[in-house]
């Protein structure tokens, strides 16, 4: 593998993370490893999803010596039940997500904290759902788009309209298996009904039906939740950023802000940008104020404001433990309720601000759309007043950073692309050299990696040697979510990393200007990976499971990340996981989701821990589909 000097390793991120270590032992400050240390052994009944607590006779455990549980329900049942709850709750965490995005935009106006950004961007979903536009105010388009929005969540009767957006033959196959989704929430209240007791014990029944919730998500809710961020706040286009903890700024009050909602952290952005807190924070002795993003949220602020990303889901309590951090302010999803006992040892105000996500011992500021600017200048005014509480001896900012290009949404990908051959700009959108370069073999294929870090495995390795090997295999990437995170931290994300790169994928990154790992955002913009690969298999004239495209979440570990392997299968799309679903109890649910999927829908999931091989097995899946293709 190519190493050029410049680019942070691996080994270089775990001397910063073991330093930091250090500081918490220091102050008696538990985190997360210590956690998993004293979490060993863990179950071998919950890994292996064998141990039912569905109802009060339980818990019901499966062994050799007692197959069933009191009620009768089998391994197969009984981790069958597991895996559809949790496609289930992830699909009903992105897409509730989505639904505030939603009414944020149903309450948007001219004068409130929230505008339409991008009349374009509504104007076009207006089109395409039969929303009359001529003559009206853009804002009475606005909410009527949020409104129909908001009724795809509860609709008595028919499918989501967004499936329309995919190919025919998905929308046939769909149809014909029955997994083609309702209302958004029919869908997760199905599953919990399914897998109530006294239900559904069929486990490929429960299989088909994580196919459908896992839809109702990436088609759904996780769609939705794109579309309305980019009307609201824009869409992303290419920019340059930094990454990892070295982005915290010594003379600077620094603000991290954390979650997945965009309507929270934006407002805080904005806020900070006023140049009546910055005087004020100039007034308390500071540089200047300097907001950084922690995981999705940092993928959503650094595409549409190039705010700085402190890191993704293991580096939340490390940010804390540098001392350098006035406030860490978090809305919703992967937040370690840990980060609020961390905070006791630090000046840090740890702040919650949703009711979906209470943490005891945080600061609790509800937003609400209407006052949101107001509140989040009153957040940032309170960490101004806190940057004279930081112990400046105890400081410690890792000094690793990288420079990254960010914000590839699917326009800016088929734009960039496609002006490999054609020079004038405004006739460029077709996929077409996206597809030559991958039929003439300059391009083998691409990868979509995504997902999350997960104290299974050693955090960020995979991602980042999976990509790299890759990359020297002509293989382009795009990222999204904590893996995004991890190409960034390696330095994956620079235009120069083509140097990484085979010969092939070198040429297209210089051709176009482009860096080699694509940053596409959050993990609800895994969404927008499904219409990039949908538009790549209209214009090729192929079904998507033909393409050379897969994806990868070697690290995953939440409940989305099951809700979204769902969708992406559910798409044609193999998905290659790092991390075993805890379903190995059941030999046919182990069947099911390698296997019994590519019956439905043409792609299953491809699982290996030992990321070496899981590459080899993904090079090895693009070059078979390549050869089934005949390129
Ligand atoms: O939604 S990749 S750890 S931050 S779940 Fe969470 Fe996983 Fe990160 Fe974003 Ni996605
Ligand atoms: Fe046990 Fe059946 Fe109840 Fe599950 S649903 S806890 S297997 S009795």
């Amino acid at each position: 593998m190519r190493e050029i000097k410049g680019f942070t390793t691996i080994e270089e991120m775990e001397a910063d993370a073991a330093r930091l270590k250090e500081i918490a032992c220091e102050l008696c400050a538990e985190t997360w490893e210590d956690r998993k240390t004293s979490q060993q052994p863990q179950c071998k009944f919950g890994e292996e999803g064998i141990c039912c607590r569905i109802c009060s006779m339980g818990p019901c455990r499966v062994t050799p010596k007692a197959p069933r549980g009191i009620c009768g329900a089998d391994a197969h049942a009984i981790a069958g039940r597991h895996y559809l709850r949790m496609a289930a709750a992830g699909s009903a965490a992105h897409s509730d997500h989505g639904r505030e995005i939603a009414h944020v935009l149903h309450k948007a106006s001219r004068d409130g904290s929230y505008q339409v950004k991008d009349e374009g961007r509504l104007l076009a979903l207006a089109a395409e759902w039969g929303v009359e536009t001529v003559d009206r105010d853009i804002y009475d388009v606005a909410h009527e788009v949020a409104d129909i929005g908001l009724m795809e969540y509860g609709k008595p009767f028919g499918t989501l309209k967004f499936l329309e957006r995919a190919t025919e033959e998905r929308q046939k196959l769909w149809a014909a298996e029955g997994i083609a989704p309702r209302a958004i929430d029919r869908e997760v209240a199905t599953s919990l009904h399914m897998t109530n007791m006294g239900n559904t014990s069929d486990a490929e029944v429960l299989v088909r039906q994580s196919l459908r919730v896992g839809m109702a998500d990436g088609w759904g809710g996780s769609m939705m939740g794109t579309e309305f961020t980019d009307i609201l706040f824009g869409t992303p286009t290419a920019r340059t950023t930094q990454g990892n903890l070295g982005v915290l700024e010594a003379d600077q009050v620094n603000i991290i802000v954390h979650g997945h909602d965009p309507a929270f952290s934006e407002m805080v952005v904005v806020a900070a940008e006023t140049k009546e807190m910055i005087d004020y924070a100039k007034s308390k002795g500071a540089a200047g104020i300097n907001i950084a993003g922690l995981c999705c949220t940092a993928n959503e602020a650094t595409m549409r404001h190039g705010v700085r990303m402190a890191g993704n889901f293991l580096q939340q309590e490390n940010a804390m433990l540098t001392g350098a951090v006035e406030m860490i302010c978090v809305d919703v999803q992967c937040i370690f309720p840990a980060l609020s006992r961390l905070a006791d040892c630090f000046h840090t105000k740890f702040v919650t601000t949703s009711p979906i996500c209470r943490i005891p011992g945080s600061i609790y500021v509800e937003f609400k759309t209407e006052t949101a600017f107001e509140q989040a200048r009153g957040l940032v005014e309170m960490a101004i007043d806190n940057y004279e509480n930081r112990k400046r001896d105890k400081v410690f900012i890792p000094t690793h950073t990288q420079d990254a290009v960010v914000g590839y949404p699917c326009d800016q990908i088929i734009r960039e692309l496609d002006g490999v051959t054609n020079s004038h700009l405004e006739d460029r959108g077709s996929y077409r050299p996206a597809i030559d370069a991958i039929r003439s073999g300059v391009l083998r294929g691409a990868v979509a990696m995504v997902g999350c870090n997960n104290p299974k495995v050693r955090p960020d390795y995979s991602h980042i040697q999976i990509m790299k090997e890759l990359m020297e295999n002509d293989i382009l990437v795009v990222a999204s979510g904590c893996a995004a995170q991890a190409a960034t931290k390696a330095g994956l994300l620079r235009l120069d990393a083509k140097e990484l790169c085979g010969d092939g994928l070198k040429r297209v990154c210089t051709l176009v200007g482009i860096p080699p790992v694509l940053h596409m955002g959050a993990c609800v913009d895994i969404s927008r990976m499904m219409l990039l690969v949908t538009g790549i298999a209209k214009d090729w004239g192929v079904d998507v499971t033909r393409l050379p495209i897969v994806g990868c979440a070697p690290e995953w570990m939440s409940e989305k990340a099951v809700a979204i392997a769902n969708y992406v299968v559910a798409t044609g799309i193999d998905t290659y996981l790092g991390i075993e679903p805890q379903v190995k109890g059941s030999t046919q649910m182990m069947e099911l989701i390698t296997e019994g999927t590519r019956k439905i829908t043409g792609a299953g999931y491809i699982i290996n821990k030992d990321p070496h091989a899981l590459v080899e097995s993904i090079i090895a899946g693009i070059e078979k589909k390549r050869g089934l293709l005949g390129i």
